[in-house]
């Protein structure tokens, strides 16, 4: 199973029903009046620190280099151009591009999942400026767990560029959820009009919710869950940044984006960073096995039916340490 798994990730790197619950979200023994960061020197100012507690997200402005950003764009066109190909790597089309006429190049594509093989783009993973604001969060043992670079397309006329409220967690069997924290970092001005992420401040306090696909009339992108019942009436923020700004958070934390009403792609970067002392959790019986099954038959495509993997198989098989030890993948 190992081997055909690592033919399917490209690893690399040593390393409905009824009664469905939440899967725990918690593991800690929390000492301290601070759940969500650690108590070790950081780079965090005690302000930051506090809003991130409270709001279960926090901005750092021009965090990442004009530079680095242009590296990663330039990757992205040769990964679309198939110049270079990426072990492992997910390349999406929109519902609504994949269901029109041929669209060639980059165009065509929504977003590159799983780059973690491919140095280049794994680069963004490793910046010392991101990984320090990590670091804050998490601890000094942390891996890579899911990547992707979002190219959100002008929308098409059909709403399906937008993403959906969810909750990150519920794509993951691991926790404990505090120690997961997301980077995700504009590599142009994003704003309302071109689908910047709107968050709702505080609900990282909450619980793990159901999602299920939307019924939204035009489509919805592969995996593109939301929380069921969604409830508008939320506050919400919209998250305006510009390149390079960088947004921090929390797996719990409610958020999605809206509609690209502009005539260009809005790209991101983005890493799902876990503490290398988290454990894997069972998700059968959970609202996540809807996810669960999904991600499985779509590998089970890949490596053949016959091939025993579960859930957490496949999130070992993804994931790279980027600092500190790995006790999470060596558990399993
Ligand atoms: O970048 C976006 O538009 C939203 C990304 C997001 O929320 C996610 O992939 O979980």
């Amino acid at each position: 199973m190992a081997e055909r798994l690592s033919v399917v990730f490209g690893h690399l790197h040593s390393r409905n029903g009824e009664t469905i619950q939440s899967c725990p979200v918690s593991g800690l023994d929390i000492g301290s009046h601070f759940q969500y960061t650690v108590d070790k020197p950081s780079v965090l100012t005690q302000e930051q620190r506090k809003f991130y507690e409270d709001n279960g997200f926090l901005v750092i402005r021009g965090l990442v280099s004009e530079d680095n950003l242009d590296i990663y764009r330039k990757r992205f066109g040769e990964i679309c151009r198939q110049d270079v190909k990426v072990p492992g790597i997910t390349i999406m089309r929109d519902v609504a591009i994949a269901k029109s006429e041929f669209v060639p190049g980059e165009k065509a594509i929504t977003k590159l999942q799983d780059f973690q093989n491919d140095d280049v783009l794994f680069g963004y993973c490793c910046l010392p400026e991101v990984v320090t604001y990590v670091e804050s969060i998490l601890g000094e043992n942390m891996l890579a767990m899911h990547t992707m670079l979002i190219n959100k397309p002008p929308d098409a006329g059909k709403k399906t560029s937008r993403h959906p409220m969810h909750q990150d967690l519920h794509y993951f069997p691991f926790r404990p959820a505090e120690r997961i924290v997301c980077s995700w970092t504009a590599m142009q001005r994003v704003n309302r009009e071109n689908g910047c992420l709107v968050v709702v401040p505080g609900s990282h306090k909450g619980q793990l919710l159901p999602h299920e696909y939307p019924q939204w009339e035009g489509g919805v992108n592969k995996m593109y869950h939301g929380i069921q019942n969604y409830d508008p009436s939320m506050p919400r923020v919209h998250l305006e940044m510009e390149p390079g700004d960088t947004v921090f958070f929390h797996p719990i934390l409610i958020h999605g984006s809206g509609m690209n009403r502009t005539k260009d792609f809005r790209k991101s970067i983005s890493c799902h960073y876990a503490s290398g002392d988290c454990h894997y959790v069972d998700v059968s019986d959970t609202t996540q096995s809807v996810i669960a099954d999904e991600v499985l038959e779509l590998v089970k495509k890949r490596i053949g039916d016959g091939v025993q993997v579960d859930f957490a198989d496949i999130w070992k098989f993804k994931s790279r340490p980027v600092k500190g030890e790995d006790h999470l993948n060596e558990k399993l």
